[in-house]
């Protein structure tokens, strides 16, 4: 059977991004490389098991915050807007909003070529009344999306708390081009993750199955397979945890060993303790989060959350009262 046909633009970064950024990562100290190369086939898989993992609430906290806010939120949005998902995966969520809001259109956002393809397809076979569109860009060095119609009320959706990756400022950024995206009067729909007892937030990060650990290692999978490194995954450990100070998870891989690894001709030499940061997860209370968003220009016009305040989803409002700086 063929494929139905899905519009596609392609900016996905390439191995030559992944060596750069390993190699700069790699060279400062503390050395860091960022959470968006994570996301390869394998490091999508992962996610998504993580996602199922009983320690991970986010997932189901934010899907059934979703489904208790659907009618209230399509009274808000009110219908034919064009749906703008950034980072789409093979979400349950987007279903939920594209059966209840029927948009006249949706464009999936993600920096994961395979997954985007695959649930962009799906969705337009699964919903034929759909214009659909894909566009396969790092939406963190900015927002340049095609097709986009100016008149169309648009509506992005940034589920997942995958804000929480950026930092505060970077955060604000980003917002800032979806509001420009969006233009005066469109919609920020946002999953926010909240502060929360610390127990809590570390075995969210630190999973009796192991899969966060697959997750965060397989970075050093795609060095040693993508940039045939002489990398050993294995001897690394998963460190992650909640720092009170910044207010965000951070995950580390740390050198079991003292060792040598030879990147594209490179050498870096790692001291048993030694470490690579690979990911923040900021966390916000409600107040904190309407802060940031207004320096983006937005102003939270509604906010869900669970019964135990773990996870929010807020519908932001571009423009108008909102100061733009
Ligand atoms: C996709 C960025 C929201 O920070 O919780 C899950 C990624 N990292 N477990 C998060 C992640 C480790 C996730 N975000």
């Amino acid at each position: 059977m063929k494929a139905q046909a899905v519009n596609f633009f392609d900016a996905h970064p390439g191995t030559a991004d992944l060596r750069r950024e390993v190699i700069d990562g790699l060279s400062e100290h503390p050395r860091a490389i960022p959470a968006k190369f994570f996301y390869d086939e394998r490091g999508s898989a992962l996610f998504d098991r993580i996602c199922e993992l009983p320690e991970y609430y986010q997932t189901r906290t934010e899907m059934k915050i979703l489904q208790r806010a659907l009618p209230e939120l399509v009274d808000l949005i009110g219908d034919e807007c064009l749906l703008i998902e950034l980072g789409s995966g093979a979400s349950k969520k987007v279903r939920l909003l594209l059966e209840q809001l029927r948009p006249s259109g949706y464009v999936g956002v993600d920096i994961s070529k395979e997954f985007l393809l695959a649930s962009t397809e799906t969705l337009a076979r699964d919903y034929p009344w759909l214009e659909v569109h894909a566009a396969c860009v790092d939406f963190s060095s900015g927002l340049e999306i095609p097709h986009c119609d100016p008149s169309a009320h648009k509506v992005a959706f940034f589920p997942g708390s995958s804000i929480g990756n950026f930092d505060p400022a970077d955060a604000i950024h980003l917002m800032a081009d979806v509001g420009r995206l969006v233009g005066p009067g469109g919609h920020l729909l946002i999953g926010v993750d909240l502060k929360k007892p610390v127990g809590v937030l570390n075995a969210a990060y630190n999973d009796a199955a192991g899969v966060t650990a697959a997750f965060n290692r397989n970075l050093l999978h795609r060095i040693r397979d993508e940039l045939g490194a002489d990398i050993d995954p294995a001897a690394f450990d998963h460190y992650a945890f909640y720092n009170p100070d910044e207010g965000r998870i951070e995950m580390h891989l740390v050198s079991r060993i003292e060792q040598d690894v030879h990147v594209a001709g490179r050498s870096f030499g790692f001291a048993p303790g030694e470490g690579i940061h690979t990911e923040n997860s900021y966390k916000y209370t409600v107040e904190e989060f309407a802060e940031l968003a207004g320096e983006a220009g937005f102003r939270q016009q509604a906010v869900w959350r669970d019964d135990n305040d773990l996870f929010s989803v807020q519908l932001l409002q571009f423009g108008d009262a909102a100061v733009v700086p």
